[in-house]
């Protein structure tokens, strides 16, 4: 259906070379994925980087999830060695609890460095994530609006600012930003579905059919309890509908299906569908 496409190749090595530069001077790094693709909304490229690293993986977005299917998914990373919390960085929830896991995570360093009787310190820290998953919503949130520049930190070799995360953590002001990597098309939609990647860059029409493939797969009731739309009713009856109940007509009574792609993806990205999560356990191999 869809031709494979090489994602942003020059961004993505640039920003994994920064990345793989900076690791060895922090105490933990904080990955952040999206709650409803936390396999798609990663560059995969990252876990062999920081794979000897203390790590948290923070699922923002909470609010926008498939409350089930997200659970599976921390038990997933949990198994596969990150600290994990779910948030939700633009009402702060849980955004209070990062602080007391790393440390937690980071224990015995942190004993050991009381114990030679070093003052308790900010844990230098960097945020990686993908565009839109919601760095900058979190920094303010962690900072609280109090974001400041620090001067130079003696003892690291190159001069670093660092921006200082209230008492907490000192974040590295170079961008974590990671970007997505896919051979597989179905990553693509997900991440265009979710907003992650521009309206843009894969054709709206299609997104939107493998949209509705899925929410009749797995919301089948959603979709009914919103838009009336019978469970036998195939791709096109669906369109239609939706183009009817809404009012999207031109001339002669026909209908605008641009609208209709519009107001589905503005729907399943406003929550009038419910949570939902795209990425699946049970549907992917790892
Ligand atoms: N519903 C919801 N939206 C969020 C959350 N965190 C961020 N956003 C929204 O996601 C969009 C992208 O966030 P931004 O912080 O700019 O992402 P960045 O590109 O990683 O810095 C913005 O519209 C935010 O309001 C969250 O936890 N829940
Ligand atoms: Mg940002």
């Amino acid at each position: 259906m869809m031709k494979q496409i090489q994602w942003f190749p020059g961004h993505m090595f640039k920003s994994l070379r920064q990345i793989r530069e900076k690791i060895s001077i922090m105490d933990i790094v904080l990955v952040l994925v999206d709650s409803r693709l936390p396999l798609s909304s990663i560059n995969p490229e990252l876990f062999k980087i920081i794979s000897h690293k203390p790590k948290v993986m923070l699922f923002n977005k909470m609010d926008l999830a498939d409350e089930n299917v997200l659970n599976e998914w921390v038990n997933y990373y949990q198994k596969e060695g990150f600290a994990t919390l779910k948030i939700d960085s633009v009402t702060g929830k849980n955004v209070n609890k990062i602080h007391p896991l790393c440390q937690e995570v980071l224990k015995e360093k942190l004993e050991r460095e009381k114990s030679k009787g070093l003052k308790p310190r900010p844990l230098r820290t960097m945020i990686l994530g993908i565009p839109n998953v919601g760095k900058s919503t979190l920094i303010n949130q962690l900072s609280k609006s109090s974001a400041t520049k620090t001067g130079n930190t003696p003892g690291v070799t190159k001069a670093q600012q660092w921006i200082k995360l209230g008492e907490n953590f000192e974040l590295l002001d170079t961008p974590g930003v990671l970007w997505p990597k896919f051979e597989d098309p179905i990553v693509g939609y997900h991440l265009a579905i979710t907003g992650a990647i521009k309206d843009k860059i894969l054709p709206e029409d299609d997104v939107v059919q493998y949209a509705i493939k899925f929410l009749r797969k797995y919301y089948p009731n959603r979709l009914k309890d919103r838009y009336g739309i019978n469970i036998e009713s195939d791709y096109v009856e669906t369109l239609d509908t939706i183009g009817r109940l809404r009012g999207c007509l031109i001339k002669n009574g026909e209908i605008d299906y641009s609208r209709v792609y519009t107001i589905i993806l503005t729907d399943i990205r406003n929550k009038m569908l419910g949570g939902l999560s795209f990425d699946r356990l049970s549907d992917v191999s790892i």
